[in-house]
């Protein structure tokens, strides 16, 4: 079976709790159990960290034998060289994904530091966004 990773970053772990204006109400780990119900047929995990080094680590140990990586670095999109290089490094294709539009919010939401090596980038299309970025895995 396809091995596919979720890795969420820094702050998506209060998904649902705070903020649901932009972020929506639902948390994270709900949703997850309801895509991998409706997704018997792959592997599908999750890992979430809020510390930059090991959202590295994860993809150097996930990248060479799993099929796809969904990768919402949430604000280190915007800053870290370091997983940029990380996603460019592996072998793995890695799809970004944003909750929210960030084209339509701050400028500095629009720089990424993965983008320019992602196999594709979804955004504004809320939590569905992972959904989507699944499915051009299968
Ligand atoms: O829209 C996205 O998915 C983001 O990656 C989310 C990041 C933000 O820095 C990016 O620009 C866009 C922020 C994640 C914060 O998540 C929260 C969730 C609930 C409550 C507060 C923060």
């Amino acid at each position: 079976m396809k091995k596919i990773i979720i890795i969420n970053g820094p702050n998506l772990n209060l998904l649902g709790k705070r903020e649901p204006t932009i972020y929506g109400s639902n948390s994270f780990e709900d949703f997850f159990n309801e895509l991998k119900d409706k997704n018997k047929t792959v592997v599908l995990e999750y890992f979430q960290s809020n510390i930059e080094g090991e959202i590295i680590d994860k993809l150097h140990e996930v990248g060479f034998d799993y099929h796809g990586i969904i990768l919402n670095a949430a604000a280190y999109t915007h800053t870290s060289v370091g997983i940029g290089d990380a996603v460019k490094a592996i072998d793995t294709p890695v799809v970004e994904v944003h909750i929210s539009n960030i084209h339509a919010r701050e400028e500095f939401r629009h720089v990424s530091y993965i983008a320019p090596n992602a196999k594709g980038v979804l955004f504004g299309f809320g939590l569905q966004g992972y959904e989507l970025a699944l499915q051009s895995f299968l």
